[in-house]
């Protein structure tokens, strides 16, 4: 479907804190349990050093119960990180902290108001950018991310969110094809991309992440773990519950470069 699917080495996670419950969330799904929350990021870190990858996890940010959600802070890519201004309030201060990490490795740019911007929205295919439209994300957000990725010659196509927190938490790529809930099947945007279809129930295990050549999913999902056997992928599943419970997944604890 493209050129080579990019090849990480590092990640930046963040240990979630104890104010964690007082989390964002639109699920009913219940109050999350710090210490299994603390035992199922520690084990998605393991899962990331097992794949080869330098983590950096930094320190728990008490002010900021979804501070663990590093996805959302920025957007890393091999010339440039971009620093995101995440679309709600309680989420902008989690952004110098991480940027002051970011500034370590790349070259920084910002977004900037008015735009909005949560990392979230920002599904990376090769040289090719979909920015997610969303609760979080404005235009203005995703036209500068464009202009930014643009002068470093990547296409950037925006794409409505009607359902679903964030572009991620129903659309990534698995390498060579994309995984998508039902309701993106049909996206005129994602038409030139092979697919591998979630089934319809399993939205929240649409949020795989692909490390290199292994595929890291939602335990409990039968249906959407058959569908990814059928790429000849290796597969890791981790347990998700008290970050489901958040709206927060797998992309989402992490940022990877
Ligand atoms: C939030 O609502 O912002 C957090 N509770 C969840 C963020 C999940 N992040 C992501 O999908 N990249």
């Amino acid at each position: 479907m493209r050129e080579n699917p990019i090849t990480f080495t590092r990640a930046i996670c963040r240990t979630p804190g104890p104010t964690l419950a007082a989390g964002l969330t639109t699920s009913d799904l219940g109050a999350p349990d710090l210490d299994l929350a603390l035992a199922q990021h520690e084990a998605y870190v393991d899962a990331l050093r097992t794949l080869g990858l330098d983590v950096t996890v930094l320190e728990p940010l008490p002010d900021f119960p979804d501070a663990h959600f590093v996805e959302d802070t920025a957007i890393v890519l091999p010339e440039v990180a971009v620093i995101a201004l995440p679309g709600h309030p309680s989420r902008r201060g989690e952004t110098g902290p991480m940027a002051a990490v970011l500034e370590t490795h790349r070259p920084l740019a910002r977004i900037e108001p008015p735009g909005a911007l949560d990392g979230g929205d920002v599904l990376l295919v090769g040289r090719q950018l979909f920015v997610g439209l969303s609760a979080r994300t404005n235009r203005a957000g995703a036209d500068q991310l464009a202009a930014i990725a643009r002068a470093h010659g990547y296409d950037c196509t925006a794409v409505p969110v009607p359902d679903g927190l964030h572009l991620k938490s129903s659309v990534n790529e698995l390498g060579h094809e994309l995984l998508v809930t039902q309701g993106f099947a049909g996206d005129e945007r994602l038409a030139d991309q092979r697919k591998v279809l979630v089934p319809a129930g399993e939205e929240y295990a649409a949020n795989t992440l692909r490390i290199n050549h292994t595929l890291l999913t939602p335990a409990g999902f039968p249906g959407t773990r058959a569908a990814l056997d059928r790429t000849g992928m290796p597969i890791v599943e981790l347990a998700l519950s008290e970050m489901q419970k958040l709206d927060g997944g797998l992309t989402c604890l992490s940022l990877r470069f």
